[in-house]
């Protein structure tokens, strides 16, 4: 029987590390014959995620409930694609996922929390949830943000806060970003095999209110 792989979802304000940690994850993983690949959210190069994309770069405008439902519908469209690598035996490890959704959306005015987490039901669970905690004074060292939507520290401030409510305990792995990256990696390698050891045997949960 072929044993599932680990989903490994990364989580964290801009700025994090995130997308370096996941790609070193992956070259560590593969090094040592574990079947693994790095997806990321948005996908900005399926139908949905050419919209998103031209959101986030500020070329349309569109009202927040439904750029929400787009960034979901992101995920929805590639959730086949998740069930199938995990039960070929692939890990994967991917640079965010529906908690980005809900922080990010949920930093708006008027925008509901529960409601925004409401399409995310249904969707493949995480094994385990890595957030990189970047203080507010290591982010301002890493420089300034760019020039997408939400790159604003105001509205990071927010997301972060967002994040917190959203803590699942049983799943959820705080790591402090704010040192070296290899140091960073050293932990996610070790907390990667501690999950893995006990989730290949475990069915695929999905995400519940
Ligand atoms: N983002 C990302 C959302 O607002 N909702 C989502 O569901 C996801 C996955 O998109 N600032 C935001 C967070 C980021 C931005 O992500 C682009 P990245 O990882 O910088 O490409």
């Amino acid at each position: 029987m072929v044993r599932r792989g680990t989903f490994i979802v990364f989580e964290g304000c801009d700025r994090g590390g995130k997308t370096t940690q996941c790609k070193k994850l992956v070259e560590a993983l593969n090094k040592k014959n574990i079947p693994a690949e790095y997806m990321n959210f948005p996908d900005r190069t399926t139908a949905v995620g050419k919209i998103i994309n031209d959101y986030l770069k500020k070329n349309i405008e569109l009202p927040d409930h439904a750029v929400h439902l787009l960034f979901s519908a992101n995920r929805w469209e590639l959730e086949p694609v998740i069930r199938k690598k995990l039960h070929s035996g692939v890990s994967l490890v991917v640079d965010r996922y529906s908690y980005s959704g809900v922080a990010f959306s949920a930093a708006k005015e008027n925008m509901d929390l529960q409601w925004c987490w409401n399409q995310e039901e249904g969707l493949p669970a995480p094994d385990a949830v890595f957030i990189l905690n970047l203080s507010e004074s290591a982010s301002l060292q890493r420089g300034g943000f760019g020039e997408e939507r939400y790159e604003l520290t105001d509205f990071q401030a927010k997301v972060r806060s967002n994040y917190k409510l959203l803590k699942d305990p049983k799943i959820w792995k705080d790591i402090d970003a704010d040192r070296d990256v290899e140091s960073v990696h050293n932990e996610i390698l070790k907390l990667f095999e501690e999950v893995h050891s006990q989730a290949v045997s475990q069915p695929i949960k999905t995400l519940k209110n």
